[in-house]
């Protein structure tokens, strides 16, 4: 193994694995890894569930799942389906929207997608730089009498400008959504978020802060609208055999809300970790000239699931240098959300000129968070950072090399 890598500079005392060949960590750390936090109610959730031959199909975990989620981002009606993708589909689908949707291209690709597999047109509008949210000024320059809605992104689970994209869309006469994946237990101006715009979707994927294996949650203080949501998960169905019109199969099953219901219990618990993992990362990142952790806008709270470092041109080492960097080292970091959607087919038709996304998708790095790491493996992490910057131009003459090896 060892003879695979190139031999340190003479004299060399850089203690990075890229250049000696042994990672800090001997079990890998990565960014997204799930969260199981009650394995055994878990599963004993599950094995109830077999034992009652209740699976799917609005069973009583489900339900339960949705009034405990409801209570938890305090909003009145929250509707559970297979997915966040599906659940933006039929949140966009029940509010009717029509044509052009601006929305945030620095996003995950899903959110795009699952508009324009609707039949609806992403419009990508910029960001602004600091919150890495949708910038109101530019949404309201990109209106025009194709626009039939607007869908902010409260990625990181940084909640978005809502009030003046409230105001946009009242103004405009336009429905509002949220696409709300990362932000279960993020707040904005004290209140959770949940309820605002005319609906928000959240993402119980495995990687979430709430991991319901596949799941996703509408929610919404309009009962009507909850109740489209509710018959449109459901193939349309209003009784055992008559329809109220198009619908599709968006159901929860019993296995998802059994593991949702179980972390949701324990949520302060993860929350109050990850709190403490930020700390260390922003801790030992301090000082560091041109790489800073993101931090939340001052008038919200925001829940720690994404530890979101910027790496900008003023930083020693770039930001894949970096990422191969804690690769070696068995630090899974992310670039999502390298290269844009605006940069991914079928987006990529149409030009679009967004420089601030364009350079968050360039010097944005995610590290990893959650139970599967201490606060003190991540301040190990944060030093590794330190020690590539102080390192930077051998670790920018092994990659050299590697590539020459290609
Ligand atoms: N809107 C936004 C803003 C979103 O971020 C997402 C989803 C959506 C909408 C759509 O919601 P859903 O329809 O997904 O509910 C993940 C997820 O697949 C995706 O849900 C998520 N966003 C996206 C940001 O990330 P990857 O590509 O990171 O997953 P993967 O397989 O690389 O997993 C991450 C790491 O965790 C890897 O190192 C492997 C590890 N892992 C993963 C799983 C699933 C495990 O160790 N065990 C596992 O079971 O996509």
């Amino acid at each position: 193994m060892r003879a695979s890598f190139p031999s340190p500079r003479a004299g060399s005392t850089c203690e990075l694995a890229l250049v000696t060949g042994v990672p800090a960590f001997t079990t890998t750390l990565k960014t997204g890894s799930p969260n199981v936090l009650q394995p055994d109610r878990t599963a004993a959730l599950i094995a109830a569930a077999m034992q009652d031959n209740r699976l799917t199909n609005d069973g009583p975990l489900v339900q339960e799942l949705e009034s405990r989620f409801a209570a938890f981002q305090g909003v009145k009606h929250a509707v559970a389906v297979a997915n966040g993708t599906l659940g933006l589909q039929l949140a966009a689908w029940a509010l009717g929207m029509r044509g052009d949707i601006l929305m945030p291209s620095f996003t995950f690709i899903g959110t795009a997608h699952a508009l324009a597999w609707i039949g609806l047109r992403p419009v990508f509008c910029e960001v602004s730089r600091d919150t890495h949210t949708l910038d109101p000024q530019r949404v309201v320059d990109a209106v025009t009498s194709a626009t039939g809605g607007i869908l902010g992104v409260h990625i990181w689970g940084q909640p978005c400008d809502i009030e003046s994209l409230q105001r946009i869309a009242k103004t405009r006469g336009v429905p509002l959504l949220f696409d709300s994946a990362h932000a279960c237990g993020s707040s904005y101006r004290s209140v959770r978020v949940g309820g605002f715009g005319d609906a928000e979707v959240f993402s119980l994927h495995a990687t979430k802060s709430i991991n319901g294996l596949e799941g996703g949650v509408v929610t919404t203080n309009n009962e009507d609208l909850a109740e489209r949501v509710r018959l449109l998960r459901n193939f349309g169905f209003v009784g055992e055999d008559a329809v109220s019109g198009i619908g599709i199969n968006a159901k929860m099953n019993e296995f998802s809300a059994a593991m949702a219901l179980a972390n949701l219990e324990c949520y302060d618990r993860l929350f109050a970790h990850d709190r403490e993992i930020h700390e260390a990362y922003r801790h030992g990142l301090a000082g560091l000239d041109g790489i800073a952790l993101q931090e939340c806008r001052p008038d919200s709270r925001r829940c720690d699931h994404y530890a979101v470092v910027s790496v900008s041109e003023t930083a020693a080492i770039g930001c894949e240098a970096l990422r191969r960097v804690l690769a070696a080292e068995n630090v899974i970091a992310r670039r999502y959300f390298f290269p844009g959607c605006h940069r991914l087919p079928p987006y990529n038709r149409e030009h679009r000129s967004l420089p601030i996304t364009d350079r968050l998708c360039r010097t944005v790095l995610q590290l990893p968070t959650g139970l599967q790491l201490t606060p003190e493996d991540a301040a190990k992490i944060a030093a590794i950072v330190a020690h590539a910057c102080e390192y930077a131009d051998e670790v920018e003459a092994v990659l050299a090399t590697r590539e020459d090896a290609r």
